[in-house]
């Protein structure tokens, strides 16, 4: 019987395995396979051959036979695992792209300079431990104004020159936020303190000049806790102005004011200096307001369901495009709406060039 020796079946055995080893894509294994294995191929037709044999060298060709198929098939498992890998591997070695490369100078983007500035401020709270909170824009009267202690014909609601929307069929009317507060009155009705919270976001005013826009951004905090007082307050936002303007022994300045959701409250003002024209950020014998602030109102803290003699906090709120023209000399509030590129290839920032505190904040337009 020729081919069912053992040297044979070993020959046969090899040749087919080398062939697997080699085999260079999915193609190439599966016609392989159907050589070895299929109705036609080398080991079926092997296979065949037993039947014209005694018992006995049948049952010892049988088993050696079936050794070498399970090989092979063995051989064939294999290769079917490794060559999508290898082909994938190939794929990710050929088509790799260099995502750091700089692009086209006629196709760069910038980030807008607001962009930038809520990233920077997000960037010096976080490292204080600060967690960021957002919220809707379309807010309940409830939580824009009566959480906050400005209850109905308070002053405040006409100084917030509030956009209404139509009233709903309960007769209630919704507003646009006129500040983000309502994020963080609905963060303490969400959880208990400790509370450490950044909440940068759009906010709306009816009214439009050359100094105000009837949609601009506003970035507050709240940091709420057992025994948190005004020394917390004035440490964390003099650090903050610090950190912001990059100036390290930079003035700051707290001013005795009011709003209706704290008590006391205070404006914060930091050091400069106005030559004709020119302003100089962190030295001189003027000041420029940069913050509101203040400790939470306990009333404030009752309407959140927490009871003022156990937490105490304090809040802040800033102007984001304020502080924007103020940091990067930009003249005019209107620009930062109009969607000139001109003016975001002078003022915007490069995409890789992140805010980090480490890197000091002061990154300039590219
Ligand atoms: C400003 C002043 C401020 C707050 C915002 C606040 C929020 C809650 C409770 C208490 Cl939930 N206070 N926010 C406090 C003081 C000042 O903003 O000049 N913003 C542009």
């Amino acid at each position: 019987m020729q081919g069912l020796d053992a040297q044979s079946l070993k020959s046969v055995s090899d040749e087919i395995v080398q062939a697997v080893d080699a085999a260079e894509n999915l193609e190439a294994l599966d016609a392989i396979r159907v050589n070895a294995l299929g109705k036609k191929g080398r080991i079926s037709l092997l296979m065949r051959e037993l039947g014209g044999m005694d018992a006995d060298a049948r049952k010892a060709a049988g088993q050696a036979l079936n050794i070498v198929k399970d090989q092979v098939a063995a051989a064939l498992e294999a290769k079917q695992f490794v060559l999508p890998q290898a082909a994938l591997n190939e794929k990710l070695a050929t088509e790799a792209i260099d995502v750091s490369l700089p692009s086209r100078p006629s196709r760069e983007a910038r980030l807008h300079p607001l962009s930038r500035t809520i990233e920077e401020v997000l960037a010096i709270f976080a490292e204080m431990g600060f967690q960021v909170a957002e919220g809707p824009d379309i807010e309940s009267d409830y939580y824009n104004f009566t959480a906050l202690n400005i209850p109905p014909e308070h002053p405040a609601r006409q100084e917030h020159d509030t956009f209404y929307l139509p009233a709903n069929a309960d007769g209630q009317r919704k507003v646009l936020r006129t500040h983000t507060s309502p994020v963080q009155i609905r963060t303490m009705e969400a959880k208990e303190p400790p509370i450490r919270i950044i909440v940068p976001g759009r906010t709306y005013r009816s009214d439009h000049d050359a100094t105000h826009s009837p949609m601009f951004h506003q970035c507050e905090g709240l940091v709420i806790g057992d025994g948190i007082h005004m020394g917390h307050l004035k440490g964390c936002l003099i650090d903050f102005c610090r950190a912001f303007f990059g100036v390290d022994d930079l003035p700051v300045r707290f001013r005795p004011s009011y709003f209706p959701f704290t008590e006391p409250s205070a404006e914060v003002d930091i050091g400069c200096t106005r030559d004709g024209g020119g302003l100089k950020i962190g030295a001189g014998d003027d000041w420029l307001e940069i913050l509101g602030s203040g400790m939470v109102n306990p009333r404030v803290l009752a309407n959140c369901g927490y009871d003022p003699e156990k937490y105490q906090g304090f809040a802040f709120g800033m102007g984001i495009e304020r502080i924007a023209m103020l940091k990067y000399g930009i003249p005019d509030l209107r620009t930062f709406y109009d969607s000139d590129l001109r003016w975001m290839r002078h003022y915007g920032f490069l995409p890789f060039d992140a805010p980090s505190i480490h890197a000091g904040l002061v990154g300039g337009a590219g």
